[in-house]
């Protein structure tokens, strides 16, 4: 049975990485933060929680990562932690580059000193890119608008270089945006089907959003994991760019979804908050990954109907879950 090392076990990613790996028959393990209040949710919704083996590690803390490669003896690690919030890399850009850019490079230095025969996947972003109209690939130029992007692209050249100058494995994905019922709830997509179950559920009134205008390739986390797994089963490191290949706005998100809810007309809730706007944003962003198609047989499975359905259902069934469960108390008072 191999081992595998998951940083950032315990977010979107990490949670169907898990699943997928447990699977395949890996003993798992993964690294979480010390926290005030419950974080391994995720794990607890996929089922995943008894059978992984947690350990405490931070990425700001080089020893921490040491004593977790030490621990599981991994002979894949993926690094799926970071600060991943592009909107809080505006207000947090120091925090950000240390983790999401400098965090990498204490996991490859933990890596050479300690187990350079692991294979390494980093979670490279779609974000590197920046604006411009071109469908992106492997080979597009990096010009990155937020904090986060850049220190992405910083993680992404340290990990090419330690594969160079040490003849480590590392390989990049260079992944399009994904979502899931699992999604933080900052995030657009998802900050849009809960909040939508709750107005449907009278817990609230009001979405605010920012730029609605904005285009993203949308696919779905669960099929973009087995393209991180398929990524270190290769017998030559590379990069790889996933994606569904199509861009949606976040207005077309918002429409279908409401349409799901069954809630009318979106202009009768949907109010424009100006502070939620990015003071560089991008605009579009397409990703062509025909590389991945043809290297490691890896295709979007999810189209975009079927994901905004499926967030969508998801909330509208928790929000009325936690109704039946209020109702229930209330009444065997
Ligand atoms: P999440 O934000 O859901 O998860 C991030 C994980 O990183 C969490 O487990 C979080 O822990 C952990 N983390 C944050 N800070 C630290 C730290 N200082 N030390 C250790 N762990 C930390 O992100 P996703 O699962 O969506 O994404 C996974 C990776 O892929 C990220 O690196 C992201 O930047 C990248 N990515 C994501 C894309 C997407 O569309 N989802 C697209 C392209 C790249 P905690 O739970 O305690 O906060
Ligand atoms: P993104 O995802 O920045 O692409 O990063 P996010 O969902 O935050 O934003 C997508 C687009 O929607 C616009 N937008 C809003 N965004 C948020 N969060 N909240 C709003 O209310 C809102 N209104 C409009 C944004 O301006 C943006 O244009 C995600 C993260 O998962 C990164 O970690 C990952 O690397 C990239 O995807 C690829």
């Amino acid at each position: 049975m191999k081992n595998a090392l998951i940083f950032g076990l315990t977010g979107q990613d990490g949670a169907y990485l898990s699943q997928f790996l447990l699977k395949k028959g890996y003993n798992v393990y993964g690294t979480f933060r010390r926290t005030s209040h419950k974080c391994f949710e995720r794990l607890e919704e996929m089922k995943t929680f008894d059978d992984v083996v947690t350990i405490k590690a931070d990425l700001s803390d080089y020893s921490s990562i040491v004593s977790a490669i030490k621990t599981s003896k991994p002979d894949e690690i993926y690094n799926l932690a970071a600060q991943s919030f592009v909107g809080a890399s505006f207000q947090q850009p120091i925090l950000t580059s240390d983790i999401t850019g400098l965090g990498v490079l204490r996991i490859l230095e933990s890596i050479k000193e300690h187990m350079p025969d692991a294979k390494f996947y980093q979670a490279s972003s779609s974000e590197m890119f920046g604006n411009s109209n071109e469908i992106k690939n492997e080979s597009s130029p990096f010009v990155p608008r937020s904090p986060y992007g850049v220190a992405k692209v910083y993680g992404h050249h340290i990990t090419n270089h330690y594969r160079e100058a040490y003849d480590i494995f590392t390989s990049s994905g260079i992944l399009f945006n994904h979502e899931s019922p699992l999604r933080g709830l900052e995030f657009v997509t998802r900050k849009i089907t809960h909040t939508l179950s709750r107005i449907k559920f009278k817990k609230t009134k009001k979405l605010f959003l920012g730029n609605i205008f904005s285009k993203r390739d949308w696919g779905f986390a669960g099929d973009y994991v087995e393209a991180m797994w398929l990524m270190l089963q290769q017998k030559n490191p590379d990069d790889y760019v996933i994606s569904t290949g199509e861009s949606h706005s976040v207005e077309e998100f918002l429409t279908l979804a409401t349409e799901y809810s069954d809630l009318g007309d979106w202009h009768n809730f949907v109010e424009i908050d100006e502070s939620v706007k990015r003071p560089t944003d991008i605009k579009d962003l397409v990703g062509d990954s025909s590389k991945a198609q043809k290297q490691l047989n890896w295709k979007s499975k999810t189209d975009f109907k079927t994901l905004v359905k499926m967030m969508v259902e998801h909330d509208l069934e928790s929000e009325k879950l936690q109704l039946n469960i209020s109702d229930y108390y209330k009444n065997n008072k």
